[in-house]
């Protein structure tokens, strides 16, 4: 997937925002926190794996996009334990920073992205602060480790904070939506698109809306940071 044909989002986000300067209701209007002037969106996300329902159907985050709102202070963490990545998708606002901590006690971890291109470097836990980086530009950034080719993860740097991760049920909820009509999607590491539908907000209420995905993906081969194969280096992490 490349960043820019594979994030239909952003494509919408900008005509979303276009529609909002015309004036059309929906899209210029941020989520405000007033009780009774905003409403709640509760969503299903069916999952499948190659057509066939998936065993686990968590970790799919649902997001709204079309308005624009300010990183949280807090960083986001992105754990390196066990030699896994932790979450393997994690939902960021644009201009968030993320921390990437080693939890890992027995053996140094990297983190590095080709596209935005970054490199943290080799670091072991327990010895200062965690290296962390921060995510300027909408759209998904896959993340490895230069040490360990199983580690791999998504961050999603996203528009703004009205987002949510589904749990084993599948099921998500959006609370403080202004009202409105709005484009709501989900995003899993292993289908090929986001899924997208449009639900429509009234203060107050509380608006149903269902998404599918696809698992298809299941190969994150990548190379090392200077573009090797990982089992040409000379040496097994
Ligand atoms: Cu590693």
């Amino acid at each position: 997937m490349t960043r820019t044909s594979g994030f239909v989002p952003l494509q919408l986000e900008a005509a979303c925002l276009l529609t909002a300067l015309a004036g059309i209701s929906g899209c210029a209007l941020p989520p405000h926190a007033d009780a009774g002037t905003t409403g709640t969106i509760s969503g299903k996300v069916t999952v499948t794996e190659k057509g066939a329902p998936a065993k686990d159907p968590s970790g799919v985050v649902a997001y709204l996009v079309g308005y624009a709102s300010p990183p949280p202070k807090t960083p986001a963490t992105l754990s390196q334990q066990n030699r896994q990545y932790s979450p393997s998708l994690l939902p960021v606002v644009v201009g968030q920073t993320v921390s990437f901590p080693n939890l890992d006690y027995d053996t140094s971890h990297n983190a590095f992205s080709l596209d935005p291109r970054f490199n943290l470097g080799q670091y072991r836990a327990g010895r200062g602060a965690p290296p962390t980086q921060v995510f300027d530009t909408p759209g998904p950034v896959e993340i490895y480790c230069d040490i360990h080719p199983d580690m791999a993860a998504t961050i999603l740097v996203l528009p703004n904070a009205s987002f949510a991760t589904t749990g084993s049920s599948g099921t998500f909820t959006l609370p403080s939506v202004a009202p409105g009509t709005w484009e709501l999607f989900a995003y899993d590491r292993r289908a090929l698109a986001p899924a997208h539908t449009r639900v429509t907000v009234t203060a107050g209420g509380t608006a149903t809306a269902t998404l599918a995905v696809d698992r298809t993906r299941f190969n994150f081969d990548h190379t090392t940071w200077e573009g090797q194969d990982y089992g040409t280096r000379g040496y097994t992490p």
